[in-house]
């Protein structure tokens, strides 16, 4: 085919203000079916969006037809979850069309914030694995690897959070109901996707037959990279029933029994799993896994198959990214499709999956490592559970071989656990059959060789190694915090987009007193933006001259979300114990969903709402405290609050955050940590130096240390008058007047049944920091030179550098080249 024919169309689109208000009308007309006399704002925002998105699909385009001809070696980034948010403006800023399109909307006028506020989240995730997903997508794109993301397309998202009468309450997240123009419907790009059935098998052949299927349906999201024309895919599977109906009940006259099945099998990718702390253990989430893992690994060798006839060159042309366990029935998956499918020789094909797999671990918690019943893997897929067991057979033998027969470490190390009901370890088997298995921070990684993967760090220690997780400054500065952005942008130059480290030069201006004023400023007017919503969502008054604590993250124990409040408890009886005292008036504000069955995260919700409603009431207080929990966190939220943050809350029981990410948003926006050594605060205060961070708590070996030596909450309660005072006050039912019992449970977890994350033993130390925090809050310019050292120090965050890392050491992908790629320079 001649292809020089279409080139010349990619010059039509013209980027000038009154070009994009005739696109938008035609768009809200021929697309969306209105006249502007009766379109409603969401009408507004699909024919912006179809607008905007015309100029990223000839760059698409561009990028898919580069990535064929040059035969690229392809990363496929596998993740139950991707936490994208909104698109629109960051393809605006992808674009540089944010001027632009804001003026052709005035012009046409339709207020473009309005109109920016409208767009549903698309929140296909948890929290920080998901979003991390999110980031890396944007900065494969940014630095030209190319990458495609692929997950489910779940039709319900992440609950909503409602707090009625201080509790949380779960609403479903239908974020499709209005449409969703920034995906590409595929009907034709379509796998079958098998379940259960049997096994029968002639001399080395196995057969999998009897199955009940269901298809699983492609929609694709434009990635727009930032300040380069390379524009990636994330690919999405809804599943689809193999028939429309099941036409014999239908015939038959039992009409609603006919959709019944159809129904049924399209659950699969109904909704996502809002749990990232226990292993729920249930079917579905299996079948979910299995289901866009199989469509997945079906294209990927579709697609490789275009260049190649047989599988030799797969690993030079394809990674397979597993982002956490989730993904890792890839491993069967691919062996099956290798050997059943294409006749490949298992010890070859085992050869391929070695060098096409690498895996990240996201997580150290016990509760949180996948591990499914061999029994229920047998039902759901049998053809996999064999192949687990052959893969275990030849691991097995290869150890003995090489290491002799030690009972001991074979029953350690195999991928099958025999203690009591018999389970597959998916972790171990991502281990196995992975060429690099990574952690999330320096600190998670080396935990990681030391514990969960200890036997195998000893076996195949190259295998292992460290990528400290960033953010894209893309997101998180310049589209969170455009006022500093500006600023930046004033001073610097706007370079730091596309290489953080250029954000080091801040450092020159540590003492410029405009400029430190300037950079005051920014900070007070993203106040004034968080009051303001605070105010007229919430009814609550908060004074943007405040110190803003903030606490944003999923709530768990290990968090220490209730360590912050035992904190504010104990504030605010020593306020008004010395009432004229000269307190630093603070805003503590928390926000995050707690996993629906997750009772004690639960229950602390409603303890911060109810300390909320006793704080904010009293008077006494004179506004020197204020508590507020803002419902339903998500990502636009987060980019409302964090840009907002004077001192971040990074508090976890030292070894438990295997990174955090949201401690690097909030640095890279002003804010100041008060956190303890954990996960990447131990990089970030590297970074930042010790002067500028406000470390507390014990260390990771302090705090096994305290646990093998039988640790005695009860022992810093009766050191600590002020902890046991808040304490009481909890148990007494101080802010639960009509139910005093409520918060026994909280104080027992504490008291009496272990305080298993340590935090009374961190109260003393944490309440010092909190001090050492109010006395340079009281000192504007040198707290404000120590969160410009914050922003300074936050090169090294970026998620393209992590990327850069991936793809250089796990991946050993290169860039796209695209005539004239990058078009900001
Ligand atoms: C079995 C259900 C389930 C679902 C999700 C278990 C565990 C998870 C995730 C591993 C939880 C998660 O989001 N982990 C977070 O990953 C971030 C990105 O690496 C880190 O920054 C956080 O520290 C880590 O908690």
């Amino acid at each position: 085919m001649d292809l020089s024919q279409f080139t010349h169309q990619y010059d039509h689109l013209s980027r000038d203000v009154a070009a994009f208000r005739r696109a938008i009308s035609n768009k809200l007309m021929y697309q969306v079916g209105k006249n502007p006399e009766s379109a409603r704002p969401e009408d507004w925002l699909h024919a912006v969006s179809y607008a905007v998105r015309d100029h990223l699909v000839e760059r698409w385009m561009k990028t898919i037809r580069a990535s064929y001809a040059q035969d690229v070696k392809r990363v496929y980034y596998l993740s139950m979850e991707f936490l994208i948010g909104r698109s629109f403006s960051n393809a605006l800023l992808a674009l540089d069309l944010m001027p632009t399109v804001r003026q052709a909307l005035t012009e046409l006028e339709v207020d473009p914030d309005v109109v920016i506020d409208l767009e549903p989240d698309a929140a296909l995730g948890n929290g920080g694995l998901g979003r991390l997903a999110a980031c890396f997508l944007d900065s494969m794109a940014t630095l030209g690897v190319p990458g495609f993301g692929y997950g489910i397309r779940y039709d319900y998202g992440m609950f909503r959070q409602q707090i009625i009468d201080g509790q949380q309450v779960e609403v479903p997240d239908y974020w499709l109901a209005h449409g969703n123009p920034w995906e590409f419907h595929r009907p034709e790009i379509c796998f079958r996707v098998r379940y259960g059935g049997h096994l029968e098998q002639e001399g080395d052949v196995v057969r999998w037959v009897g199955t009940e299927d269901v298809l699983a349906n492609a929609y694709d999201t434009i990635i727009p990279g930032y300040g380069t024309e390379v524009t990636n895919t994330l690919r999405l599977w809804s599943a689809k029933a193999t028939e429309e109906i099941d036409l014999s009940a239908f015939n038959q006259g039992n009409y609603f029994g006919a959709v019944e099945s159809k129904n049924h099998s399209e659950n699969v990718s109904r909704v996502l799993y809002p749990d990232d702390s226990t292993l729920s253990g249930r079917e579905l989430r299996l079948r979910q896994e299995y289901f866009f893992v199989s469509a997945s690994l079906q294209d990927i060798l579709r697609r490789y198959r275009v260049n190649h006839r047989d599988f030799d060159a797969l690993p030079d042309k394809v990674s397979i990214h597993l982002n956490d366990t989730h993904p890792v029935l890839a491993v069967p998956e691919l062996m099956r499709l290798l050997v059943d499918e294409h006749g490949v020789p298992w010890k070859e094909a085992w050869a391929l999956c070695r060098r096409v797999f690498s895996y990240t671990n996201h997580t150290l918690m016990h509760e949180a490592l996948e591990t499914w019943p061999v029994d229920m893997l047998g039902r759901v897929l049998p053809r996999h559970l064999r192949m687990i067991f052959d893969i275990n057979a030849d691991f097995l033998a290869d150890l003995t071989a090489a290491h002799g027969h030690d009972v001991e470490l074979m029953r350690r190390v195999s991928l099958i656990d025999e203690h009591g009901e018999r389970r597959v370890r998916m972790a171990y088997l991502a281990v196995v059959a992975s060429h690099s298995v990574n952690g999330v921070s320096v600190l998670h990684s080396e935990l990681m060789r030391q514990s969960i993967f200890a036997d195998f760090a000893r076996l195949w220690p190259e295998r292992f190694n460290n990528k400290t997780n960033g953010v894209t400054p893309r997101r998180w500065l310049a589209q969170a915090n455009p006022g500093l952005a500006a600023l930046l942008d004033a001073r610097l130059g706007t370079g730091w987009r596309r290489n953080l480290h250029e954000l080091a030069a801040l450092r020159e201006y540590q003492h410029e007193r405009d400029f430190l004023d300037a950079f005051r400023s920014a900070k007070r007017a993203n106040k004034q933006r968080l009051a303001d919503y605070v105010g007229a969502r919430l009814g609550i008054d908060i004074d943007p001259g405040a110190l803003f604590d903030v606490q944003v993250k999923r709530m768990h124990e290990y968090k220490r979300q209730l360590l912050n409040l035992l904190h504010v408890i104990a504030r605010y009886q020593a306020i008004l114990a010395k009432p004229d005292a000269d307190w630093v008036p603070r805003v503590v504000i928390f926000s995050g969903k707690a996993a629906s069955a997750y009772v004690m995260a639960k229950q602390v919700i409603r303890l911060i709402n109810d300390v909320a409603a006793v704080v904010n009431a009293d008077a006494r207080l004179r506004g020197r405290l204020k508590v507020v929990f803002i419902p339903n966190y998500s990502v636009s939220l987060a980019e409302l609050i964090i840009p907002a943050a004077d001192l971040s809350e990074q508090i976890s029981t030292a070894g438990t955050e295997a990174s955090g990410t949201g401690n690097m948003k909030l640095a890279l926006n002003g804010a100041i940590t008060i956190g303890t050594l954990d996960g990447a605060n131990v990089e970030i205060r590297e970074q930042v130096g010790d002067d500028n961070i406000f470390i507390f708590g014990h260390t990771t070996a302090e705090v096994a240390d305290i646990r093998a030596q039988g640790y005695q909450p009860r022992n810093c309660y009766a050191a600590n008058p002020q902890l046991a005072a808040a304490l009481n006050a909890v148990r007494d039912g101080l802010f639960s007047p009509g139910e005093r019992g409520r918060y026994q449970a909280v104080f027992d977890a504490l008291m009496n049944w272990g305080d298993h994350y340590l935090l009374l033993a961190d109260f003393a130390s944490y309440v010092e920091a909190q001090q050492r925090a109010d006395a340079l809050y009281r000192q504007p310019e040198a707290w404000t030179r120590s969160a410009l050292l914050n922003v300074a120090g936050m090169g090294l965050f970026s998620s393209d550098r992590t990327i850069d890392a991936y793809a250089r050491e796990i991946w050993k992908t290169t860039p796209i080249r695209l005539d004239a790629a990058s078009v900001f320079e």
